[in-house]
């Protein structure tokens, strides 16, 4: 009934793989596969789909993992079955092998598989990039940030990230890396220690041997050493618990509106990990949706290629609200809106953007009180400033 045309100018693409969700960590283990059917589902409720290219992912290959993965790695969360692994029965919280088995990263039935699909999601948003196939790519199953090349650490495996960045980096000269799930974004950083191609920026909690994992400090830009391209292209932002949608703003839109200015990306890679909103089971922050997406808002002014990821996210209806947000933020509800529902259709007004979520504010969970001053933050902005004078395109 209802032609739907494409409005001529960006192509927003979504990936998504159904067969993650039936994988588990556990019953009460706080990642919980089936927020990713709930987003996809929210999205669709509202007629998102309609409005992108919709991908069911493949699964990626040995091949692909093993570009960043090391293959002694690999080949053990690939061959062994859970009952066979080395497991410590006197302290079931102990490192045992590529640091798989503890609480955080256990293993389960079909491990390997859900691994290569979230992989698989944000490898395909990669190549659509690289093909001008398509301008923002989404993939909420990735953003697994924590992974290291041959260690599973907080909930990752496999650093999808990680692996879309390489492919990314064969068709563009310089990668921004943006970070704004609660944790900080160290797998990633360190995957691109070495090179001036990639800029890493975190914003997270920062509190060394309370938070997870107590790394990213101001001071912490990357190894300094003389001959390294890649120093002084780790910008960390450690935050308090209780930031705003207004400060977080503010000190997004300095510090990444800086970094655009002098290091000149050709494509951004986006964490949207949405255990930084408020109410959320593991995190500290006090974001609303639409603090959060305004995140995503203020990277598409840039007018440059972006894959959005998803991350972190453990209070699952808010995740889903978050990521369903953001995804109306990357078709732009409110341009497109002509294009996809006839003017006069009666549940039109649903999709205009300012009535899509018209009731958010706190309804995401209890506030926590706010450990952030703003003399604290602005030598935050200071001191990130200061360290982009040496980054230059
Ligand atoms: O803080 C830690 C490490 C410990 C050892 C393991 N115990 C369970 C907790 C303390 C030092 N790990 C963090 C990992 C956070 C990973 C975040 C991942 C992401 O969002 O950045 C990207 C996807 C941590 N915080 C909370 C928990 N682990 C936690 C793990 C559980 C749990 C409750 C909390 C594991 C199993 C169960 N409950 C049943
Ligand atoms: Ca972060
Ligand atoms: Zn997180």
């Amino acid at each position: 009934e209802y032609n739907i045309t494409r409005p001529k100018g960006y192509t927003v693409s979504y990936h998504f793989n159904p067969d993650m969700e039936p994988h588990h960590f556990g019953l009460t283990h706080p990642m919980k596969p089936f927020r990713l059917t709930l987003t996809k589902s929210l999205v669709t409720a509202y007629g998102m789909n309609f409005a992108m290219d919709n991908y069911n992912t493949r699964i990626a290959t040995y091949e692909e993992l093993n570009s960043f993965h090391t293959s002694d790695y690999l080949d053990y969360l690939h061959m062994t079955p859970p009952e066979e692994m080395p497991r410590d029965i006197d302290n079931p919280d102990k490192e045992v092998k590529f640091n798989l088995g503890g609480s955080d990263c256990p293993l389960f039935h079909g491990l390997y598989d859900y691994c290569s699909m979230s992989a698989g999601s944000s490898l395909d948003a990669a190549r659509k990039i690289c093909n001008k196939q398509s301008d923002i790519a989404i993939a909420w199953g990735g953003g697994l940030h924590h992974a290291k090349k041959s260690e599973a650490s907080g909930f990752c495996y496999i650093n999808d990230i990680v692996i879309a960045i390489l492919q990314l980096l064969r068709c563009y000269p310089r990668v921004l890396y943006i970070d704004i799930d609660v944790h900080h974004g160290d797998g990633v950083e360190e995957a691109f220690h070495s090179t001036d191609r990639v800029l890493t920026c975190s914003f997270h909690k920062y509190a060394p041997e309370v938070f997870f994992p107590g790394t990213g400090g101001l001071d912490d830009t990357g190894p300094k050493s003389e001959h390294n391209p890649g120093a002084h292209h780790a910008i960390n932002v450690p935050l308090n618990d209780g930031i705003t949608d207004e400060q977080y703003g503010h000190l997004f839109q300095s510090v990444i509106g800086k970094i655009n200015e002098k290091f000149r990306p050709s494509v951004i890679a986006l964490q949207c990990g949405a255990d930084s909103l408020a109410g959320d089971r593991l995190g500290r922050f006090n974001l609303q949706v639409q603090g959060h997406g305004a995140c995503a808002k203020f990277c598409k002014t840039f007018g440059i290629p972006m894959i959005m990821f998803g991350g972190g996210g453990y209070t699952p209806r808010n995740v889903a609200r978050a990521w369903a947000y953001e995804t109306s933020v990357a078709i732009d509800v409110d341009e497109k809106i002509n294009k996809i529902i006839p003017e006069h259709t009666p549940w039109r007004k649903h999709f205009v953007q300012e009535e899509l979520f018209p009731s958010l504010e706190q309804i995401l969970g209890e506030p926590r009180a706010n450990r952030n001053s703003q003399k604290r933050l602005q030598e935050i902005i200071q001191h990130v400033h200061e360290q982009l004078r040496f980054v230059n395109a």
